[in-house]
C-alpha cells in the first residue's frame, strides 16, 4: 500500500543555511531510488540531493532561493517502499558534492570557450593563454540534456541562481542558434562565442531602435572578422615632431597657394611608406591557408575616415611616390568624398596598410583594429607638448602618440618596435626620408 513519506534534509557535513538553486522535480514526477530531486550550493560546493525512496512527489516543501539545514522539511513521496525509509537510509547516497573546483566558476561559467591546445603548442606558445573556462555550472539532468542536444554548455549562459544553467537555458541556447543561423553558438575560426543575450532593455527605461545604416553594417561586420581571426598586439610609441611642425609651418603659404591644406597626416603617410619600404613583411597578408605571406610590392595607404555613416577607408595608391602636396590633396579629397558620399568602389579597394588619425579630435593612444587582411594598421593621436631631458635641462618638444596594431602571426614584438622607432625617426628628421 503506497505510503506518504517526509523527506528532510540529511547530515550533509558542515553546511547550514544552504541556498536551494534549482529543482530538478516537480510534484506529481515520478522518481527513482538515489535520483537526484534538487540542488543546494554553499559557498564552497554544489550538493545534489538524491532521493530516499522510488515514489511519486506529492509536495515540494522547498522553493528556489529557499536557505535548508540538516532536518530541513524537502518533500513529501508517496511511495510503495513502506516505511522502509529510516532515516539513515535517506541518505543512502551522500549527495553529490562538488567541490571548490566545481563552485569557483559561479558567475562566470560562460567564459569564452577556447579550443583545446595539444601540448606541444601549448608549451611553445609565445603568448600566455588564458585559463580555460570553468566548468560550467549545470545538474547532471541539464547535462545529460545538453548532451544529447550537442550543446557545449560553457557556452551557454545561466539564468539560474548564480550563473546556473537550467534545462530552459539550453533549449533557448538551441532555439537561439537554429533561429540566428551561423551569428550564435557557433565555432568561427575554431573560437566558439556565445549566442548573444535577448535583453529586453525597455524593462529598465524607455528605449529607441535605431537600424544601422549599411556602411555600419559593412564594417562592423568587418572589424569582428579582425577582432575574431587576428591575434593583435599594440605597439605604442612616441614620435618629437618639433621639427617637422616647424617645417610644415613654413610651408603653410605654399600649401595654400597650391589650395590644399597641409596637416600632420601627409607627413606620417610618407614616413610610412618610408618605413614599410624597410620592413616588407608590414605590408602584407597572410593567404588563406596561413602558410604564406603575400608580400605586395605595391604601398598602397588607407586612411580611415569618420564620417556621418560610420568609417570608410579610402586609399592612397602608390603614396610613396608621391609628394607632400600631392598627398595633402588627395586627403582631402578622398575625405570630402568619403564624407558626401561620392567614393567610387575603386577608391576603397587595394590598400596595403592603413592609418587612422584621431589626431585632430584627441586623445592619448589608442588600439586600432587590423583591417584585415593587412596585417598591420597605425593609429595616430593628438600631439602635445612635453617636457624632454636635453642636455642635461628640460626642453619643450612637441610630442605625437603613435599606436601600432598587428598581427602577431605575421610581426614579432620586437619587429613591431623597430618599426615604430624608425617611423619616429622619419618623423622626428624629415631629412632621413631623402636618403
Ligand atoms: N595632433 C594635433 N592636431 C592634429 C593632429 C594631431 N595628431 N592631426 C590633425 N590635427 C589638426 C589638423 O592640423 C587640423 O588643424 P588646423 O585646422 O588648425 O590646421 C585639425 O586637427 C583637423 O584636421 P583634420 O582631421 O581635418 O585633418 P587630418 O588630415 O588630420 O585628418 C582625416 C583627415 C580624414 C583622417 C580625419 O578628418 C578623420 O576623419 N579622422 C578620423 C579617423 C577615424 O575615425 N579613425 C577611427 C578609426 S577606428 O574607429
Amino acid at each position: 500500500m503506497a505510503e506518504l513519506l517526509e523527506f528532510h534534509l540529511p547530515d550533509i557535513g558542515e553546511f547550514e543555511n544552504v541556498d536551494v538553486v534549482e529543482l530538478l522535480v516537480a510534484p506529481g514526477d515520478r522518481v527513482e531510488k538515489e535520483q537526484s530531486i534538487l540542488v543546494l550550493e554553499s559557498d564552497k560546493a554544489t550538493m545534489e540531493i538524491p532521493a530516499p525512496v522510488s515514489g511519486v512527489v506529492k509536495e515540494l516543501r522547498v522553493a528556489v532561493g529557499d536557505q535548508v539545514s540538516e532536518g530541513s522539511l524537502l518533500a513529501v513521496f508517496e511511495t510503495q517502499e513502506a516505511a522502509a525509509a529510516p532515516t539513515e537510509d535517506h541518505a543512502a547516497r551522500a549527495p553529490e558534492v562538488r567541490g571548490e573546483a566545481a563552485a569557483q566558476p559561479i558567475g562566470t561559467p560562460n567564459a569564452l570557450a577556447l579550443p583545446d591546445l595539444p601540448p606541444d603548442e601549448a608549451e611553445g606558445a609565445e603568448i600566455a593563454h588564458p585559463p580555460r573556462p570553468a566548468r560550467a555550472h549545470a545538474s547532471p539532468s541539464v547535462r545529460l540534456l545538453a548532451r544529447e542536444l550537442g550543446v557545449e554548455l560553457t557556452l551557454v549562459p545561466g539564468s539560474g541562481s548564480k550563473g546556473r544553467i537550467t534545462k530552459e537555458d539550453v533549449q533557448g541556447f538551441v532555439k537561439a542558434s537554429l533561429s540566428k543561423g551561423s551569428a550564435a553558438g557557433v565555432p568561427i575560426a575554431g573560437v566558439h562565442v556565445a549566442a548573444p543575450l535577448e535583453i529586453d532593455f525597455s524593462k529598465f527605461g524607455a528605449t529607441e531602435i535605431q537600424p544601422l545604416n549599411r556602411i555600419r553594417k559593412l564594417s562592423s561586420a568587418n572589424l569582428h572578422r579582425s577582432w575574431v581571426t587576428v591575434p593583435h598586439v599594440t605597439q605604442f610609441d612616441e614620435a618629437d615632431i618639433t621639427d617637422l611642425d616647424t617645417f610644415r609651418r613654413q610651408q603653410k603659404p605654399e600649401a595654400e597657394r597650391r589650395g590644399v591644406k597641409l596637416t600632420f597626416l601627409p607627413f606620417v603617410v610618407k614616413a610610412v611608406t618610408a618605413a614599410l619600404a624597410e620592413f616588407p613583411h608590414f605590408n602584407s597578408s597572410l593567404d588563406n591557408s596561413g602558410e604564406n605571406l603575400i608580400v605586395k610590392k605595391y604601398l598602397n595607404v588607407g586612411v580611415a575616415v569618420d564620417t556621418e555613416n560610420g568609417l570608410v577607408v579610402p586609399v592612397i595608391r602608390e603614396a610613396d611616390r608621391k609628394g607632400l602636396f600631392e598627398l595633402a590633396g588627395l586627403l582631402e579629397d578622398l575625405s570630402h568624398r568619403a564624407r558626401t558620399r561620392k567614393l567610387r568602389p575603386s577608391d576603397l579597394q587595394g590598400g596595403s596598410f592603413s592609418i587612422s588619425s584621431l589626431g585632430g579630435i584627441g586623445g592619448t593612444f589608442f588600439t586600432p583594429i587590423v583591417n584585415h587582411p593587412e596585417v598591420a594598421i597605425l593609429g595616430v593621436s593628438k600631439m602635445s607638448w612635453k617636457p624632454v631631458l636635453q642636455g642635461g635641462e628640460f626642453v619643450p618638444r612637441l610630442i605625437l602618440p603613435l599606436s601600432l596594431s598587428y598581427d602577431h602571426r605575421v610581426i614579432d614584438g620586437a619587429d613591431a618596435v623597430r618599426f615604430t622607432r624608425r617611423l619616429c625617426d622619419f618623423l622626428s628628421d624629415l631629412r632621413l626620408l631623402l636618403i
